[in-house]
């Protein structure tokens, strides 16, 4: 596989979420190997940066050296500066270089402190802004660097036009500060033609997260790594942060933190969910006498991700596992969000125990129910105990009764209910992988433990 590798020039964020934390998860999560060189050392949390240590002209220039020198950097990012003597040194080093520059005009945290010196925006826009193939300012950064008040759309294009004429080849001027009266986020691309591009996008109803510019500029380096043209690698980094800002979480006490991995993980989750589920479907289909099990309202085998919060979080078989004569069959494949009934009870019962993911329904009759009782953990719920108002709203039942059951046994491998009327006796076997409720059936099946 061809690996892409990029740098990141910047300052370390002891809280994660921002800074050279945050380009190593982002451009990690795009699949980027990442180098960093480090210009300062931050003590912050999500709420205050308490501390800062600026690394000296000659550490910083070894870091440099030392990557470039060996590994073939495919782009580079510059983020936090902080001081004249960091600024001097990045763009002595790098004056020559003929690597793509992604510069993140870093000027104050999030949380309010200042990570460039006020003193030194003169050495920033003359020796950093004149050697950078993209600049991503926010708003505040744009109108600092421009000297242009922001008030409308077209204030936007002006700085652009005014940071260009400093020297940089590209500009993005992202408006997530700027309020209009439509709910959207309007981005602006000045690109080295001369033409602008927009990109727009809902606002959505979050306050202000930490590290989302490193993120962004970090993913446009990535893009940049890539090779991508410079437009399509911003608009590429825009909807990876769009989608990134979605799984913002509180951490800390401070603002919440972006959290670009998660996307990632979920995403190797879902696709680790279905192969398993696919085999142990495989297994259990094929297993003399399964089709004994499956009740007149047909089974399914279910499998969630882990912090599951609703069906389209759960995959099962699209349709069920039915009879067909003496044999089992999935009437079709895999698919998150395919079941109702089964998903509501692995659903509830990750509410108690986030490790077991994964269900099966089977028929209930007194002989399996004897297997069961025998073999495993059991609880049960009383569906005629079930409250009206629970009972007349569609699908809440099954989560009305595990709740029930695992009050009564919160480690419960089985949980049944006798039925009632109209409704058949059921059995639910639950696990932690779909491997392990077949192990679970197989154990049912298997003569030899009654004998
Ligand atoms: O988000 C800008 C930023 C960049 N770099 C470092 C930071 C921050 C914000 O806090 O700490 C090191």
């Amino acid at each position: 596989m061809l690996v892409h590798s990029a740098l990141s020039i910047a300052g370390s964020d002891s809280s994660g979420g921002a800074g050279i934390q945050a380009d190593i998860k982002t451009m990690s999560a795009l699949g980027i190997y990442s180098c960093t060189v480090i210009t300062a050392i931050t003590a912050q949390s999500t709420s205050n940066v308490d501390h800062i240590l600026p690394l000296g002209a000659q550490v910083i220039k070894k870091q440099i050296r030392s990557v470039l020198s060996d590994i073939p950097i495919n782009a580079i990012k510059i983020g936090m500066v902080y001081n004249n003597e960091i600024i001097t040194t990045v763009s002595d080093v790098l004056n020559q270089s003929k690597i793509p520059i992604v510069l993140d005009p870093i000027i104050s945290a999030g949380t309010g402190a200042r990570l460039l010196q006020k003193e030194f925006l003169k050495d920033f826009k003359s020796k950093l802004v004149p050697i950078c193939d993209v600049i991503t300012p926010n708003i505040h950064e744009a109108e600092t660097l421009s000297g242009i008040k922001i008030k409308t759309e077209k204030d936007i294009r002006k700085t652009a036009l005014k940071i260009q004429e400093l020297g940089a080849k590209n500009v993005i001027v992202k408006g997530g500060h700027f309020r209009n009266e439509h709910e959207v986020i309007i981005d602006i691309i000045l690109d080295e033609h001369g033409k602008f591009t927009v990109f727009k996008n809902p606002r959505m109803k979050i306050v202000e997260t930490h590290g989302s510019g490193c993120n962004f500029s970090a993913a446009v380096t990535s893009f940049m790594a890539m090779k991508y043209p410079v437009v399509k690698a911003c608009f590429l980094a825009n909807k990876y942060v769009h989608k990134s800002i979605i799984k913002t979480v509180k951490i800390g006490k401070g603002i919440p933190v972006n959290n670009p991995i998660s996307t990632m993980y979920e995403e190797s989750c879902r696709y680790q969910v279905i192969q398993e589920l696919e085999k142990a479907v495989e297994i259990l289909v094929n297993m003399k006498n399964f089709v004994d099990l499956i009740p007149e309202t047909q089974s399914n085998l279910v499998y969630a991700i882990p912090n599951a919060k609703g069906f389209e979080d759960v995959a099962g078989v699209n349709g069920r596992i039915v009879k067909a004569g003496n044999k089992s069959v999935p009437t079709s494949g895999i698919k998150f969000g395919a079941s109702k009934h089964v998903a509501s009870s692995i659903l509830e019962y990750m509410k108690i125990n986030q490790m077991v993911r994964s269900a099966l329904n089977i028929r209930n009759d007194k002989t399996i129910l004897n297997k069961c009782n025998r073999l495993f953990k059991v609880s049960d719920y009383e569906r005629n105990l079930e409250p009206k108002a629970i009972r007349e709203r569609e699908g809440r039942s099954i989560s009305w009764g595990v709740k029930m059951a695992l009050s009564k046994n919160p480690d419960a491998d089985i949980i049944y209910h006798s039925g009632d009327v109209g409704k058949e006796p059921m059995i639910i076997i639950f696990g932690q992988s779909p491997q392990d409720v077949v192990n679970k059936v197989t154990k049912i099946l298997d003569r030899r433990n009654f004998e």
